[in-house]
């Protein structure tokens, strides 16, 4: 018999968990039990930790604890607190939007692309506008890889050309015309004044107008990505954390199938 959500082990363990009203696990099951930091700008002293409890409270809290608390530098005081959340969630209503494909290794995505496209899918990335984050996009495409994971650079099917950080948008496109490409990679990590959805909404402007978004399956990929926000924005799809060049791989893979059958 399948666990469902859960293995049979656990709901055993404890009958008093229900999905539809879920609240934080501390050291028993529903004890709303909440692990909290922030930094008040305020000194630290005895005022400062009466603040950081009235702050829990109003955030609706119950029995505020200031469990550790520092002076950053004059004036600003850094807390981590524990309370007790009495609000729950409704588990079973939840519906995330997520990318479809089937996840395949390495060598199975290479068989793939040689059994179902026949030639080498050609993909570029970028961090654009003025990110200088890299370290995402590597991980998605450097030959040697991320958390065990090959990028895409190391696949036989694909041809990935990985430009780097602080690619201008004009830039990201022009080197997506001279080498055909099928996919773009996008990695976006800043968000301050959501300059990320800049970014990436201006990227998908500068193809429509130079006819290109039909001809390219454009993807975005970063910390605070989520593939309901990708799809907002006009992206094929959307990747966050603990995404792996497997899952992107084998995604492109699939899609560009998907549309040379229904071509
Ligand atoms: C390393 C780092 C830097 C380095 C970057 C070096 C480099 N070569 O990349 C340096 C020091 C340059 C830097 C600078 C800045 N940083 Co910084 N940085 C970080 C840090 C510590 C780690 C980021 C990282 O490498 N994560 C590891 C990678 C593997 O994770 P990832 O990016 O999420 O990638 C995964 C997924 O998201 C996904 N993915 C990512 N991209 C893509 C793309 C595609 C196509 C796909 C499919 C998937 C995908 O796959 C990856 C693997 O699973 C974070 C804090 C943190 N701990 O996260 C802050 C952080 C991202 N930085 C931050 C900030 C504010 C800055 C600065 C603005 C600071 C400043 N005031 O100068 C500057 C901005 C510089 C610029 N112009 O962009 C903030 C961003 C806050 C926000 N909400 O915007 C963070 C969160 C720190 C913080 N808590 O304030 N930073």
């Amino acid at each position: 018999m399948s666990g469902g959500l859960y293995s049979m082990d656990q709901r055993d363990f404890d009958q008093t968990l229900d999905l539809k009203k879920i609240k934080p696990y501390g050291d028993t099951m529903n004890d709303g039990k909440v692990q909290l930091s922030f930094t008040l700008p305020v000194p630290c002293n005895d005022e400062a930790i009466e603040a950081a409890k009235q702050l829990l409270k109003k955030l609706g809290f119950e029995n505020p604890q200031v469990v550790y608390y520092k002076e950053l530098t004059t004036g600003f005081t850094f807390f981590n607190c524990y309370g007790t959340c009495k609000h729950t969630v409704d588990f079973t209503s939840i519906h995330v939007p997520k990318v479809e494909s089937t996840k395949m290794d390495m060598k199975e995505t290479d068989t793939f692309i040689k059994e179902n496209i026949g030639r080498k899918i050609v993909v570029i990335g970028a961090s654009t506008g003025t990110d200088a984050h890299t370290v995402g996009i590597d991980a998605i495409m450097n030959m040697k890889g991320y958390a065990g994971h090959y990028g895409i650079e190391r696949y036989d099917m694909f041809e990935a050309l990985n430009m780097g950080a602080q690619v201008s948008n004009e830039d990201f496109i022009a080197k997506a015309i001279e080498l055909k490409a099928d996919a773009m990679l996008v990695s976006q990590t800043v968000t301050q004044k959501d300059v990320h959805i800049k970014n990436l909404t201006e990227l998908v402007e500068m193809l429509e107008a130079e006819g290109l978004r039909d001809k390219v399956l454009l993807i975005c990929g970063g910390p605070r990505i989520s593939h309901e926000l990708a799809k907002e924005l006009g992206y094929d799809a959307g990747f966050s954390m603990n995404s792996y060049a497997d899952d992107v791989a084998s995604y492109i893979a699939q899609e560009l199938n998907r549309r040379l059958q229904t071509k």
